[in-house]
This record gives C-alpha cells, sequence and structure tokens, in this order.
C-alpha cells in the first residue's frame, strides 16, 4: 500500500463536511480534561492521567445494541456527562449475583470487541449532531447546518405536498434493524416507529422482504408455520453432532454465548462439521470436517442427502409418520393424492432422475463418497444439530435450500429434542410483546413491495407488472396499484449501501422529489440524502434492550448521557412531526400528535423522560403479569439487568413432539408438502409473483458456476458474508476496530497464483453490474472458484463510477428469489490486479500494520 493511496480523501466534498460536524463531538469530548489541561503538566502519558478508578466514576449498566445478531451488557463508567471507559457483564449486576459469576443456566453476557468500542462510535468524528439539509446536487454530499424547525417544517410541508399530488404509496418506508430490540425505540419495518408514524398519515408504500433471510422466514412458515423454531443456545452443548451449515459462528453472531455452549459442546465430545466455500474460523475453532461446497449449490447437496438416507432406510419412520405431511406417497393428505411427494421427487419417479450423491457430486463439486459420508453420520447420530444458517438463503432460490434442510430434520426425527435443531429462522424464547403505542396503526400501507425492487419500481414506473415487484395483494381497490414512489426515508437504515444493485439505486434515487435520513451518523446512505436528521444514540435516551432471537434476559437502558449536539430520539421527532403536520392539514389528520403518542403532549420534543419512564413501566408491568417475574421496576433499573432461569432449555416444538400440540401449519404438521402453495392457482396474484414448488426441490440460480455459458464470461461466484468487525455497515469508521482489518477480497491460493495476485495487492472485482477496488487476501482457506468480500464497506465512488472502498453491493442482482429472498449471494465475477488505488475510508498507517506482516503470504 503506497503513500499516495492513503492520503486519498473519504470524499473531497464530505471530508469538509465531517469539519463543521466534528467540531462539535470533539466539543462534547473534551469537556470532561480540561481538568488534565488546566495543571499545566507535559503532556507526556495518557489522556486519562490521573487514571480514574471505577469508584471515582459513575457506573451505570447498559446494552450494547443494533442488529448484530446478539444483546450484551455494556456498563458506562462516566465523569460528569463523559463516558470514560465501557465494561461488560462480570457477574455482579443480576440479583444473587457476585463477581465471577456464571452458570450454564445463566451465563454472563460479555461484549464482544465491537461492543467495547462503543465510545468510539459515540464521539466519532461522523456524529451527526445537527439537523442538515442538502445544498449541492443529491449524492454530491454537500450540506449546511439548520434548525430543527426549518428541518421540520420543509419535511411536513413535503409530505402533504407528496400525499396529495401521487397519492398514499409515495413515501417509501426503509427503516429496518438499526434501531430494533429495544421496547420503545424501534426502527423495524412491521413495528417500528416510522412505519407507525407513515401509515397514520396515510402515505406509505412498505418492503416487506428482509434482507437477512426472506428464504428461510418462508421456509420456517411454510414447514412449521413459526419462524421461532430455534432453540435456546445451551441446547447445543447437549448435541453430538453440529453441522454448521453456512454458518460462521466465530463471525456471524446468532445469539450472544453460542461459541460458549459449543466449546462446551465439544468438551462433551460433539463432532463438527462445516459445509462451506471457505473453511471458516469456527471450523478451525471446532476441529470440524470442512466440506467445500459451491456457492448457492446446497439444495442439491441435501436431496443427495435424503436420497442417500431413504435408499438406505435410516430415516425415522415413526417420527415421519405421526408428525410430518408429504414426506412420502402415504404422509400426504387425501386431497393432494395427484400431487408430488418429496421421497418419490428424490428418488427420481416424476423427472427420471434420482438425486443420488453422484448426481449432486456434478452440481456442488463436492465428493459423491463425502455426501454419503455425511448423511450416514446425520442419520446415525442422535441427536444431532443441522444448524442451516441463513446464508445459503440469501440466495436465487434459497428458500428451496432452508425447505430441504427442514426436511431432513424432520426426516431424522431432530425435532423437538434437546440436542436437535429445527432452526432455520430460529427465534427462541420470547420476550414479552411490546406494549401500546405501536398497537395502534402499526404496519399499515398503501402498498408493499420486494424490498430490493424499488429502484426497478421507480425506473420503470407505471410500466411494471406487480409480479415484477412482488406487490402484496389486497383485498380493496388498492389491489395491483403499482407504487408511484417519490420519497425515501431512512431510519435505522443504511440501505442506500447495503440493498442489491447500488448502481440501479444510483440512478432511481435521481428521480425522487424528497430522501430524508435519521440516524446518528452521517452514513454513506446520509450523502445521499436531502435533509438528515440527528439522532440520539441509545446511549442518549430511555428504552430497555431485547435481546436478539436467542437469550433470555432484559437489559435496562438508561439514559446514560444527555444527546450529544442537538440530536432527539426518533419518537421525539415522529412525534414532533405529527404536531406539525396536524396543524398543516387540520382537516385530515386532527389528533395525529396525540394518537401517535398518547402519553405525550407537544412539549416531548424538549423533554421526554417523563413520558419514556412512563411507557417502559407500563410494559414492565406486563412483564411482572405475564412472565412471572417479581421483581419491581425500580429494582430492575438499580441492577439494570434481569436474567430468566430455566429448569431445561428452551427447545422449538418440544411441546409438539411430547405432548402432541398441532404445529401451527394448516395441517396441524409439519408440511414438507405444502398445503398452502400447492393450492395456489394465479402466482401473479400472489406476493411471491412467481411459481414456487410445493415441495423443495433443487433449482438453478440466476447465475452460478454450474452456469458454464455465464461462468465463461465472469468465471468466479462472489459471495458476501457479514463481517466480525462490523455490523453491517455500523462500526466501519471506528479506528480501534480498524487496528484489526482491512476490506478485502479473498481469493483461493490457486486462482491467485494463475492470476499472479498476491496478498495485499490491489484488484478489481467486477461484473456488468459495477466495479469494486479492493485489496486481496490469498489463502488456501477458499474454495477455488469462490470469491469472498465482506458486505457493509461504505462506499466511496470515484469519477467514473467505481466504488473504491469494495462494497460487495455494486456487483449483487436486484433480482429477488420467487419467496422473496434477496440474491445476495448470487453473484458471478471477475478479478484483476489493477493500477486503481483501494481507499479504505480511514488512514491505515497510523496505527495498524497488520497488512504488513501479511504481505509475504
Ligand atoms: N452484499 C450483501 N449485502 C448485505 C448483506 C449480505 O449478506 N451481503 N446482508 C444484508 C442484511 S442481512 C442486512 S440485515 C442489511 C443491513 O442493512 P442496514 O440495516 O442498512 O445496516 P446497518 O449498517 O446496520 O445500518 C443501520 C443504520 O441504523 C442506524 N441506527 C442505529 N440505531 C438507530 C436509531 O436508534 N435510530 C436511527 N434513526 N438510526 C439508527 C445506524 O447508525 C446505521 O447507520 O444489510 C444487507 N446487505
Ligand atoms: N459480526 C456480525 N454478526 C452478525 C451480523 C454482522 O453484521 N456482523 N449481522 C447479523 C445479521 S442482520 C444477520 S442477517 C446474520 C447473518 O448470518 P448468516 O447468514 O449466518 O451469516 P453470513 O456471514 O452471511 O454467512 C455465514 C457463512 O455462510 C457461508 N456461505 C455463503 N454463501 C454460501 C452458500 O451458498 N452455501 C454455503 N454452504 N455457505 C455459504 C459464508 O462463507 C459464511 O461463512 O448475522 C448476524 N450477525
Ligand atoms: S455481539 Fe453485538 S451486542 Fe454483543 S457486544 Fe458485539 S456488537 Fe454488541
Ligand atoms: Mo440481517
Amino acid at each position: 500500500m503506497n503513500k499516495d493511496t492513503l492520503a486519498a480523501p473519504i470524499n473531497p466534498a464530505r471530508r469538509d463536511f465531517l469539519k463543521t460536524t466534528a467540531a462539535g463531538a470533539a466539543a462534547a469530548a473534551a469537556s470532561s480534561f480540561v481538568e488534565l489541561a488546566s495543571t499545566g503538566k507535559e503532556a507526556s502519558a495518557f489522556a486519562y492521567e490521573p487514571y480514574y478508578t471505577d469508584d471515582q466514576l459513575t457506573t451505570m449498566v447498559t446494552s450494547c445494541a443494533h442488529n448484530c445478531g446478539s444483546r450484551h451488557m455494556l456498563v458506562a463508567h462516566k465523569k460528569g456527562d463523559v463516558i470514560v471507559r465501557l465494561s461488560s457483564d462480570d457477574g455482579r449486576y443480576q440479583a444473587g449475583g457476585a463477581f465471577g459469576f456464571e452458570t450454564e443456566a445463566v451465563p454472563q453476557l460479555r461484549a464482544c470487541l465491537r461492543g467495547r468500542s462503543y465510545r468510539a462510535r459515540l464521539y466519532s468524528a461522523e456524529r451527526l449532531l445537527y439537523p442538515m439539509v442538502r445544498v449541492g446536487e443529491r449524492g454530491e454530499g454537500r450540506f449546511k447546518r439548520v434548525s430543527w424547525d426549518e428541518a421540520l417544517d420543509r419535511i411536513a410541508k413535503k409530505m402533504i405536498e407528496l400525499k396529495d399530488t401521487y397519492g398514499p404509496t409515495a413515501i417509501l418506508d426503509q427503516s429496518y434493524a438499526g434501531a430494533s430490540y429495544g421496547v420503545l425505540h424501534k426502527s423495524d419495518q412491521i413495528e417500528g416507529l416510522l412505519a407507525r408514524f407513515l401509515g397514520m398519515f396515510g402515505c406509505r408504500t412498505s418492503s416487506w422482504s428482509v434482507p437477512s433471510y426472506q428464504g428461510t422466514t418462508f421456509s420456517s412458515r411454510t414447514t412449521f408455520g413459526t419462524i421461532e423454531d430455534g432453540n435456546e443456545d445451551d441446547a447445543f452443548a447437549h448435541s453430538k453432532l453440529i453441522i454448521m451449515w453456512g454458518w460462521n459462528p466465530a463471525y456471524t453472531f446468532h445469539g450472544g454465548n453460542t461459541f460458549h455452549y459449543m466449546r462446551l459442546a465439544k468438551q462433551r465430545g460433539c463432532k463438527f462439521v462445516v459445509v462451506d466455500p471457505q473453511y471458516t474460523d469456527s471450523a478451525s475453532a471446532y476441529d470440524a470436517w470442512w466440506i467445500p461446497i459451491r456457492p448457492n449449490t446446497d439444495a442439491a447437496m441435501l436431496a443427495a442427502m435424503a436420497h442417500y438416507i431413504f435408499v438406505n432406510e435410516l430415516q425415522d419412520q415413526a417420527f415421519i409418520n405421526r408428525f410430518c405431511l408429504g414426506v412420502d406417497a402415504g404422509t400426504m393428505p387425501d386431497w393432494a393424492r395427484g400431487h408430488e411427494n418429496f421421497k418419490d421427487y428424490i428418488l427420481g419417479t416424476y423427472d427420471g432422475q434420482p438425486k443420488t450423491p453422484e448426481w449432486a457430486a456434478e452440481i456442488c463439486g463436492v465428493a459423491a463418497d463425502d455426501i454419503r459420508k455425511l448423511a450416514d453420520m446425520y442419520a446415525r447420530t442422535k441427536p444431532a444439530a443441522l444448524k442451516a444458517s441463513w446464508s445459503p438463503g440469501r440466495n436465487a432460490y434459497g428458500e428451496q435450500y432452508n425447505r430441504m434442510a427442514a426436511a431432513l430434520q424432520a426426516m431424522t426425527g431432530n425435532i423437538g429434542i434437546l440436542g436437535g435443531c429445527a432452526e432455520g429462522v430460529g427465534k427462541g424464547w420470547h420476550a414479552e410483546a411490546v406494549a401500546y403505542p405501536y398497537d395502534e396503526y402499526a404496519n399499515v400501507w398503501s402498498a408493499s413491495i420486494k424490498s430490493d425492487r424499488w429502484a426497478h419500481c421507480v425506473l420503470n414506473y407505471p410500466d411494471v407488472r406487480r409480479e415484477e415487484i412482488g406487490l402484496w395483494p389486497r383485498a380493496d381497490q388498492f389491489d395491483g396499484v403499482i407504487p408511484n414512489i417519490k420519497a425515501i426515508w431512512w431510519h435505522g437504515s443504511d440501505w442506500f449501501n447495503q440493498l442489491t444493485n447500488i448502481n440501479k439505486e444510483i440512478e432511481a434515487i435521481r428521480k425522487l422529489e424528497l430522501v430524508v435520513c435519521a440516524d446518528s451518523t452521517i452514513t454513506p446512505s446520509g450523502l445521499w440524502a436531502d435533509i438528515l436528521l440527528p439522532v440520539a444514540t441509545h446511549f442518549e435516551r430511555h428504552d430497555v434492550a431485547l435481546p436478539w432471537y436467542k437469550g433470555h434476559y432484559y437489559i435496562h437502558r438508561p439514559k446514560v448521557i444527555a444527546p450529544l449536539g442537538e440530536s432527539k430520539s426518533d419518537f421525539q421527532i415522529f412525534t414532533e412531526l405529527a404536531y406539525r403536520l396536524e396543524a398543516l392539514d387540520p382537516a385530515r389528520l386532527s389528533g395525529f400528535g396525540k394518537r401517535y403518542n398518547p402519553k405525550a403532549d407537544r412539549s416531548y420534543f424538549e423533554n421526554d423522560d417523563p413520558v419514556d419512564e412512563a411507557y417502559l413501566v407500563d410494559w414492565w408491568h406486563r412483564v411482572q403479569s405475564h412472565q412471572g417475574v417479581t421483581m419491581s421496576w425500580e429494582e430492575f433499573k438499580q441492577r439494570g439487568v434481569y436474567k430468566f432461569e430455566f429448569a431445561q432449555p428452551h427447545v422449538a416444538f418440544r411441546d409438539q413432539i411430547e405432548k402432541g400440540v398441532p404445529f401451527n401449519t394448516p395441517s396441524g404438521r409439519i408440511e414438507i408438502f405444502s398445503t398452502t402453495l400447492a393450492q395456489v392457482s394465479d402466482w401473479t396474484k400472489t406476493q411471491y409473483g412467481y411459481p414456487i414448488p410445493a415441495i423443495p426441490k433443487w433449482i438453478e440460480p440466476f447465475e452460478w458456476l454450474g452456469d458454464t455459458g455465464k461462468a465463461a464470461k465472469h468465471p468466479f461466484h462472489l459471495i458476501s458474508p457479514h463481517p466480525r468487525w462490523r455490523t453491517h455497515s455500523i462500526f466501519n469508521n471506528i479506528p480501534w476496530l480498524r487496528e484489526t482489518y482491512q476490506q478485502e477480497v479473498t481469493i483461493a491460493a490457486r486462482d491467485a497464483e494463475r492470476l499472479g495476485i498476491r496478498t495485499g495487492d490491489v484488484v478489481e472485482v467486477w461484473n456488468e453490474r459495477g466495479k469494486v477496488v479492493v485489496p486481496a487476501y490469498v489463502t488456501e482457506r477458499c474454495m477455488p472458484g469462490v470469491l469472498v468480500l465482506h458486505e457493509g464497506a461504505w462506499m466511496d465512488l470515484d469519477d467514473k463510477g467505481v466504488d473504491r472502498a469494495g462494497n460487495p453491493d455494486f456487483l449483487t442482482d436486484d433480482q429477488p428469489s420467487p419467496a422473496g429472498a434477496f440474491a445476495y449471494n448470487t453473484v458471478l465475477a471477475d478479478v484483476k490486479k489493477t493500477t486503481l488505488e483501494h481507499r479504505p475510508g480511514w488512514d491505515s498507517l497510523a496505527t495498524a500494520r497488520s497488512i504488513v506482516f501479511r504481505r509475504d503470504y
């Protein structure tokens, strides 16, 4: 890496912009050091001299946040209103705990590196501190500071104009999970604050498919009738075999203590297998048997495992007969005798092609003997956890992979038992439902589309067929009406940076009339907005944290510090906007402010404390009455955490299997053959748009290595997993974390040698959708023909439209799978050495030298 590379600006316009906003953050951070500066001592040691001991600081328990796969405790130690350091759970905080306390049933909630670096995020130079409005062209990144009054006025007036001119679909809600998993301050697509605000206003197009796992959700709902198909993490400690299928818990968290419980399993003799194009750190940590697989071919390999199990009669036929629908002819419903069943599909009865290991070997690049060996292991080891993660479902026809995995879980009788695993989506224990105010007007919309088709819709409007955008059916006059999107609102989302096919998004955003971004950070999406609204982080507002899919505990989130700059909570912003809209249009919006936030009046914008407290107290009362908690709200606030203790690990579907409770599907059984899908007559009238088979099948993806025509042009399959060092795009700007990594594309040693690429060489990766520039990491831990580039890098375009930061979403396709799965991992691309410079977005020579150590591969 040369000096010029390092000196390259993030974005010249942006630098100037940052200067203004950084000043406020610096001032806030510096205020605690005034004392030190005035001593007049030579600045020879640490900034914190004298080093404050814990008892000189105020300690407040809170939690980390965001859509990161977990939810851990952070303990803030502050001087005045400045957080001086952060620590984490050490066993002391819960009732009955003491320093070091931890048991298998009550684990500590210890934070990862990202969480521990949170202080650097709070006080970062990219912190958005004031409302801003765009002064240059959209996307140029030039803004000026304005008052809240001006920013909100502009938005309110424009909202009314848009609704009156273009109708109730003009504003696209692109909220996402940046601020989920709190009781009060939520940004979800469905239960979030924006959804409710735009729904009540009467102008909202919703985005229904979820980038994480829409294919998996579809599978879990279809097969089990619910996404609550996960065990709690401690159940892993009881498995004899864990198959990590497209799952790398060392990097990608799916629960707080997963790794800890898997280590316990290892100590108790559990065997591990990894099916992944990469030899991951999880594979190495557990000494797993690595089965490299061609990306997107998982459904074929699973089908071949089913074939082996059927022909060797290793299936748990008693379980199948009792609990499943459509696994074989004997378990088909009477009304569907003419339909295909799963076993006959696998045996080739219908298409003449038995799905043998040899058949799959050709498709997957996995030896037939390995497929047989794994199938045998899985069928004979009890209990065994086939943890089929979401990534292989984040593909074209990814839903087929997840349904195929569910079929294997069912065939082997590994559902509803300790040490087995039914998960798909994997939501485990359930937090108490969110209290009012979310109940009224949650998720009201006038149109709802597949989330990554918005650009397609805008660019082709009105010549768009409903199936192209996955328009959700309605029972009223709006059914089939293509939304006329003229505005986007980002709330808890950096979606412009995170959705597929960014170049297409760039074309589409230029056609919009209003783009609002509410965030605590100046994000890459924010640079494309017209108005930036500074949002208080979860350290600066009152809430309670909920676990992310796994874990059974609540963590109190006090207002640890006052909101930085002029930032406000999202709830404050929407409440105030509701009052302004009401004032502008009293005839249609009378009472909007009060209905939106019933416990508040307009003074909420200045003081949110009593109102937020009142909502949370209500919620806590529900926790007490529904979940048997006797601890008082005051004690919970004082301790900071409440951990539930279960008599036995929570296992999904235990009651169905042990007590005969019906599954939540139309038939009450595990539906390998789907009652619902089998009865669809016109697919264009469903949200899916295109046919989906009633049983799981292998279907060729849009592009993959087996498509010799396409692969001749772009011979590598690019996958873009989630980074260990970031939560998507969050933390990309944190120097402490940047010292530990750089954005790089992983390439197999054999391919790199052929192309003359060595670790540290800058390469360009491209296809017909875009081009990115990034350093290479050469390794034998990656399957030949595969490239790996982690999602979430902050895009940084040059004047030719090339992304110099290495964001894979310049290469991904916005065509979703029929069931709605984002096809993030369905990408063919090419790679070569380049003279173009990579712009990492920070000064990597300042401290980090990892690239220097790794250069001589
Ligand atoms: N190529 C590729 N792309 C992917 C993926 C992939 O596998 N491959 N994965 C996809 C997946 S699964 C996901 S979930 C998405 C994630 O996509 P996003 O949800 O857009 O990603 P984040 O980076 O988490 O951005 C969340 C934003 O919310 C902001 N935020 C946090 N808290 C608050 C708050 O309280 N209020 C407000 N207003 N804002 C807040 C954060 O500052 C941050 O900017 O990325 C997707 N993109
Ligand atoms: N550190 C961290 N943890 C996170 C997040 C984060 O941003 N950072 N994000 C959270 C969120 S929102 C989500 S949705 C989840 C995502 O969780 P996952 O979907 O499980 O995670 P990924 O990191 O996308 O992929 C996991 C593994 O799948 C492999 N893989 C990719 N394509 C294929 C394929 O076609 N076949 C097979 N067999 N393997 C494949 C990758 O090589 C990778 O090792 O993670 C959550 N946890
Ligand atoms: S895993 Fe998530 S919640 Fe836990 S510390 Fe890391 S970033 Fe925070
Ligand atoms: Mo996700």
